[in-house]
C-alpha cells in the first residue's frame, strides 16, 4: 500500500510538547510502515543551520531552510516531522505555499507561556526573565498563534498519546494513514 507523504509541521512555544509528540508519533507511525524523518534543534540547528541564531532574520532562514529540506523528503516519499518554535505566521506560510496543499499539515502544540515556564525542563524562561536570554520567545519575543492549523493539540487537556491519538486519526481521516 501506497502513502501519500506530507510535512507535519509541529508549532508551538519553548517547553510545549513538539519534540516529546512528534517523538511519540514517530513511533507510532513506524507501527503503520511510514517512514518518517524527525527534524529539530538537535540535528537542524547543530548542522545545517549552526550560523543561524534567535534574531527574527535568523529565525527566519531557519524556518526556510527547515522548510525546503522538509520538501525535498516529501519528493522522497517520506512524512517529515518537523519541531520548531516557529513563531512567525509569514514563515510558516512560506513553508505551506512550498509543496501541495494536501502535503502541509500544521500541528499547533498550544500551552500557555505560563504552562511552559512552570515546566522549563532546561531553565531557558528562569534565564529569560533574569534577562540572561534577549529574546526569548514568549517573554520579549514574539510567538503568532497558527491562524488556521489542520490540528490543535491542547496540552492542558490532552496527555501525549491522546495528542498522538488525535493526530493519528487526523491522518487516518484524511487518507493518509
Ligand atoms: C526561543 C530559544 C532561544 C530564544 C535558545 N527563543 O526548549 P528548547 O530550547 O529546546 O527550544 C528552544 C529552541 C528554539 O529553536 P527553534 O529552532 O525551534 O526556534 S525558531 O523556530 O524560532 O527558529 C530553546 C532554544 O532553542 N532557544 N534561545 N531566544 N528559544
Amino acid at each position: 500500500k501506497r502513502h501519500k507523504s506530507a510535512i507535519l509541521w509541529f508549532t508551538g512555544l519553548s517547553g510545549s510538547g513538539k519534540s516529546t509528540i512528534s517523538s511519540a508519533l514517530e513511533k507510532e507511525l513506524y507501527i503503520h510502515g511510514i517512514h518518517t524523518y524527525r527534524l529539530d534543534g538537535d540535528n537542524i540547528r547543530q548542522g545545517l543551520n549552526k550560523d543561524l541564531g534567535f534574531s527574527p532574520e535568523d529565525r527566519t532562514e531557519n524556518i526556510r531552510r527547515i522548510g525546503e529540506v522538509s520538501k525535498l523528503m516529501v519528493d522522497a516519499g517520506l512524512f517529515a516531522l518537523t519541531a520548531f518554535i516557529s513563531p512567525y505566521q509569514g514563515d510558516r506560510t512560506l513553508v505551506r505555499e512550498l509543496v501541495e496543499p494536501d502535503e502541509f499539515i500544521e500541528i499547533y502544540v498550544k500551552a500557555s507561556v505560563e504552562t511552559c515556564e512552570e515546566r522549563d525542563p532546561k531553565g531557558l524562561y528562569k534565564k529569560a526573565r533574569a534577562g540572561e536570554i534577549k529574546g526569548f520567545t514568549g517573554i520579549d519575543a514574539p510567538y503568532e498563534e497558527p491562524a488556521h492549523p489542520e490540528i490543535t493539540i491542547d496540552t492542558n487537556v490532552l496527555n501525549v498519546e491522546e495528542a498522538v491519538e488525535a493526530i493519528v486519526d487526523y491522518l487516518k481521516e484524511n487518507h493518509y494513514l
